[in-house]
């Protein structure tokens, strides 16, 4: 028996050097149907059971307005078509929160999905921790660190492949929208939920966020029925309710990477820290600065005059009796 696998991330994380890592040189290189997208499909075997990897192309979103978004739109069909049993969602551990984003949507798509943290190596030099356990307990699914570029971590990753697809399940993690738009939501999904749709939950998202092909894909009843409910909660959000539904995905990710990263930056406050904390604070400051100027008057007023006899004979001896006694010894 073979099992079917995808590996889906952000540009640039090395999915293509994990792929390598785990297929060897067992690779087929191809398009993708209609497009001029390249495909990737590999083979490994891991205790004598035969797995198929399929190499995604590299994106940020699984949703796209653009008409040109191929690569997303390749992804988004392949990962909705279930031909791959499981998603191998490789992040970047140098820039965990940007990456999740796309973990986000993949928790929305309710398929089953593992999270590799690539480059680690990457992240220890910038002083970035990633507790991958804690990561792992707050979306709800097998998660495992690597380092792909020196193979480092990918004998974990194929056991803990092997067991999740004994009995794949979808990520915990949940994601709240604003309750308008959850609303909406419920709404939506129940009416292509009507018509057959296979993935309502997620057809209900690329609605409300205006996804490409999204619309278009519904026939001429159900468009006519679910397009009121899109423009009344639209109006709700003054024309952003795409900006609407990424912020709930934004304000997840920023509490995930919240919990599990350390940065070395995050160091308690110097003495710096705490004294630019109270003069540059937006109410005390102006005030601060006030004070500071009339002190500094204060004391060129008041300290200031006891210089002054100093400084006039200390100038008056150099530069006037001085320079006259220089100038009268060279004979001027
Ligand atoms: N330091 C370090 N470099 C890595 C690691 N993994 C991948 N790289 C490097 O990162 C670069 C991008 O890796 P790829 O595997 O091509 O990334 P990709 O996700 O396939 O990129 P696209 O297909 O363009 O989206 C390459 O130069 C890799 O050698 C890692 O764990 N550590
Ligand atoms: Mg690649």
């Amino acid at each position: 028996m073979k099992h079917i696998i995808c590996i889906v991330g952000n540009p640039n994380c090395g999915k293509t050097t994990l792929f390598n890592a785990l297929t060897g040189s067992h690779q087929d290189v191809g398009n993708w149907p209609g497009v001029t997208v390249e495909k990737k499909v590999g083979h490994y075997v891991h205790n004598s059971v035969d797995y198929e990897l399929v190499d995604l192309p590299g994106i940020y979103s699984l949703t796209t307005v653009s008409q040109t978004g191929e690569d997303e739109r390749v992804a988004r069909d392949y990962i909705l078509s279930q031909q791959a049993e499981a998603v191998i969602n490789i992040v970047d551990a140098s820039n965990l929160e940007r990456n999740l984003y796309l973990t986000a949507q993949l928790i929305e798509m309710r398929v089953p999905v593992m999270l590799v943290v690539n480059m680690l190596d990457v992240a220890k030099k910038r002083k970035i921790e990633i507790d991958i356990e804690a990561l792992g307990n707050m979306l709800g699914c097998p998660v495992v660190g690597i380092v792909a570029s020196r193979e480092q971590g990918v004998f974990a990753l194929k056991e803990m492949i092997a067991a999740f697809l004994q009995n794949p399940s979808l990520p915990k993690l949940s994601l709240r929208y604003a309750p308008a738009i959850e609303a909406a939501h419920k709404q939506i999904e129940e009416q292509v939920k009507g018509v057959g749709s296979e993935h309502p939950h997620w057809l209900a998202i690329e609605l409300l966020e205006g996804a490409n092909g999204a619309r278009e894909s519904l026939d001429a009843d159900t468009r006519a029925r679910v397009m009121p409910i899109i423009e009344r909660t639209e109006k709700e959000f003054s024309g952003n309710l795409d900006i609407a539904v990424a912020d709930a995905r934004y304000k997840l990710v920023a509490q995930v990477s919240a919990a599990v990263e350390h940065k070395a930056g995050d160091l308690p406050a110097t003495l710096t820290d705490k004294i630019d904390k109270i003069v540059l604070n937006r109410i005390a400051g102006f005030p601060i600065f006030l004070c500071i100027i009339y002190c500094m008057f204060l004391f060129t007023q008041n300290l200031g005059s006891a210089f002054i006899d100093f400084f006039d004979i200390l100038v008056g001896g150099v530069m006037v009796t001085g320079f006259g006694e220089l100038l009268e010894a060279i004979g001027v």
